[in-house]
């Protein structure tokens, strides 16, 4: 069995960690997607809605689950039977620090980092500018599943009341 993880904050998941997501699920047996509730970032949604939604979004994979975890990656990996790290790349800024993160996890497990080249169109996409257009009333419902779009929409709402 060769599974994978697909590790991030997915604050909240877009269709760009959906399409690595996917891309990982054809190359693998099996892929956690894997949501980290470390608390050292401001986050729009909790660590469960972030988990509920990217339940919702992978339910088309069969082979895809989706988790939490806290502390360590590696940990996470060696805990889980997990043979590779599936990051997406967008640009030359994401590969400095991928590539960092990617020798740190080897220095500290046998883990191998394989990293998927976003698709063209998904280049642009955070989950950081998603919700800071969708928090100045942009339109991001092209950029992520229209069931994450609504519930941004009733967030913003809820902060602003
Ligand atoms: N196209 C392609 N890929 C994308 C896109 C896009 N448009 N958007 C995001 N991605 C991919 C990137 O590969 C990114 O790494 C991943 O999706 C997740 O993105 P985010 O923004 O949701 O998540 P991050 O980058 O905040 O997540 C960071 C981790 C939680 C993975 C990291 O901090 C971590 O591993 N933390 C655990 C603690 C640890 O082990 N630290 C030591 C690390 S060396």
């Amino acid at each position: 069995m060769r599974r994978a993880v697909c590790p991030g904050s997915f604050d909240p998941v877009t269709l760009g960690h959906l399409d690595i997501v996917g891309r990982a699920a054809s190359l693998f047996d099996e892929v956690v997607v894997a949501v980290g509730v470390n608390a050292s970032k401001n986050r729009m949604f909790t660590a469960e809605e972030r988990m509920d939604m990217l339940r919702e979004a992978c339910a088309p994979w069969s082979n895809v689950r989706v988790d939490g975890f806290s502390g360590l990656l590696t940990t996470f990996c060696s805990e889980h039977g997990v043979h590779a790290i599936v990051k997406g790349l967008r640009a030359v800024s994401d590969f400095d620090y991928e590539l960092q993160m990617a020798q740190m996890n080897a220095s500290l497990s046998d883990v191998e980092t394989v990293f998927v080249p976003t698709s063209p169109e998904f280049s642009f996409l955070a989950s950081s500018l998603v919700k800071e257009v969708a928090t100045f009333g942009g339109d991001v419902s092209t950029l992520v599943p229209a069931f994450v779009d609504e519930r941004l929409r009733a967030r913003i709402a809820e902060n602003a009341a």
